[in-house]
């Protein structure tokens, strides 16, 4: 509760919409090489989806060139982006993954 007479001007309050964290899509780039497999366990792994989910993002991803695979605030979408290309890299995959503004 508060207590105030200015309306919450000098405290700059918010509406809970303005607290909003914006948000970023972690996407997966189609390739040549990687394996479709890798790609499904890359999804299962690091993204939580189930064999199904993950084969139709895989897919989509091939067929599209590109597909999302989550959408998280910034932090956590660096470090899923950051993991799955390390994973990619210890494995000698060219599996890309990238992160870009959500709305
Ligand atoms: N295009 C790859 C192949 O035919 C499969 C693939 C899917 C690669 C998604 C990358 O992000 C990717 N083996």
């Amino acid at each position: 509760e508060e207590h105030e007479s200015d309306g919450g001007l000098a405290l700059q309050e918010s509406k809970p919409e303005l607290k909003r964290p914006p948000l970023f899509k972690v996407v997966l780039i189609n390739d040549d090489y990687t394996p479709m497999e890798f790609v499904v366990e890359v999804l299962e792994t690091f993204f939580r989806m189930n064999r199904e989910q993950a084969t139709h993002v895989m897919l989509t991803v091939h067929t599209q060139g590109k597909g999302v695979c989550g959408i998280f605030t910034r932090d956590i979408a660096e470090t899923k982006a950051a993991q799955v290309n390390q994973y990619a890299r210890e494995n000698e995959h060219p599996l890309l993954c990238e992160i870009e503004a959500s709305e």
